[in-house]
């Protein structure tokens, strides 16, 4: 093997034995380089004469192509595995299974919401909706409370800035009447309604939380008996908690948008809280007042209502204690209802 021949094996050899593009380059100047071995062939041609320096020159030139094509190469080979590095750095497997974000839920309180909708709906009942910054009238006068009841006070209400159109105090609702307000003062009579909803009074303990949940339903018709009252909310009661094994009393109470009022107690026939007598509304006969408000001939029409606590049926319905897991964002205790 002559000179050049060794020259290009082993300028080919060089090259694979660089791991990256700086020491390539360091190998190519030693051939290509101003003083490379390739180079310095090149400048032996000018003492050979003529002919010989042509044939020479050819010889010397097909070397330098062969050893710029192994540069060549070897460059193409370093840029692939650097690619190829690059890519398995950042490979994803596709077939590891999603990290996703966990499985929601819906909130206790919620369910308990949906279903008191579907159980009243199925009987009938409409479900209304409506603003949860009420205006003075429609939380308190329309429903017959007098300007000094205590409930309007800023112990137990929460008032807002601004006034409404007749200049009375805005407030956040302290109870879904005033959505049943609006309802029966824009749909015709025979009213059948439930209005589910967040209600806001100033108070937060083991039992009591600023923000709460309330349901009330209102019957309004030419002959709507406080039996209907019994039996809507026993057939309710007994489809909420899935039961026919409970008892239902009704006893004598006040309020001021209700005559005859009630509170509602149940009694279950079985389970840990067997017996007890346990309050979970109130109701009664519409009063005449609020009749009159809501625009309604009381001499011709007659209705009941009711309210209950969404916290309160969904902490019987679940064994809860404490209104306070309901808003603590504990997901130990919220994912058990998924
Ligand atoms: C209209 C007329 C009458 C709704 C009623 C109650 C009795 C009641 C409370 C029980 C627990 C709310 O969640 S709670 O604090 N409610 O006791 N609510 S009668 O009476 C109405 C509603 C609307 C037009």
């Amino acid at each position: 093997m002559d000179s050049l021949e060794q020259l290009i094996s082993l300028a080919q050899q060089d090259f694979r034995n660089v791991s990256d593009p700086v020491s390539l380059e360091n190998a190519k100047a030693k051939y290509l380089g101003k003083t490379g071995l390739i180079t310095a062939e090149m400048k032996m041609l000018g003492k050979m004469a003529p002919e010989e320096r042509k044939a020479r020159g050819a010889v010397i030139n097909a070397a330098k192509s062969k050893i710029e094509a192994a540069l060549n190469e070897r460059r193409q080979e370093l840029a692939n595995e650097k690619l190829q590095a690059k890519l398995n750095a950042e490979a994803i497997d596709v077939t590891l299974p999603g990290r996703g974000r966990g499985k929601g839920g819906i909130h206790p309180v919620m369910r308990t919401w949906e279903r008191i909708e579907r159980i009243f709906g199925s009987i009938g009942f409409d479900v209304a909706d409506g603003p949860e910054i009420e205006t003075d009238w429609t939380n308190f006068t329309a429903l017959n409370s007098p300007e000094n009841h205590p409930a309007r006070s800023m112990q137990d209400t929460f008032y807002i800035e601004g006034k409404d159109t007749q200049g009375k105090p805005l407030l956040l609702r302290t109870h879904t009447s005033p959505m049943q307000v609006r309802y029966a003062r824009s749909h015709e009579l025979p009213v059948k309604v439930i209005a589910p909803g967040r209600t806001y009074r100033v108070d937060s303990d083991a039992t009591h939380s600023p923000m709460f949940h309330q349901v009330e339903g209102l019957w309004i018709d030419r002959d709507i008996s406080f039996a209907d009252l019994k039996g809507v909310y026993l057939n309710f009661v007994q489809a909420f908690f899935e039961t026919d094994n409970l008892q239902v009393r009704f006893r004598p109470s006040y309020f001021p948008f209700t005559e005859p009022s009630a509170e509602i107690d149940i009694a279950f026939g079985s389970g840990p809280l067997k017996g007890k007598w346990l309050e979970v509304s109130g109701a009664g006969q519409v009063h005449p007042n609020v009749l009159k408000n809501m625009g309604i001939d009381s001499e011709q029409y007659i209705g009941f209502a009711f309210g209950s606590g969404l916290e309160r049926l969904t902490m019987l319905r679940y064994g809860i204690n404490d209104l306070r897991l309901f808003y603590e964002g504990d997901l130990r205790f919220l994912k058990q209802f998924n």
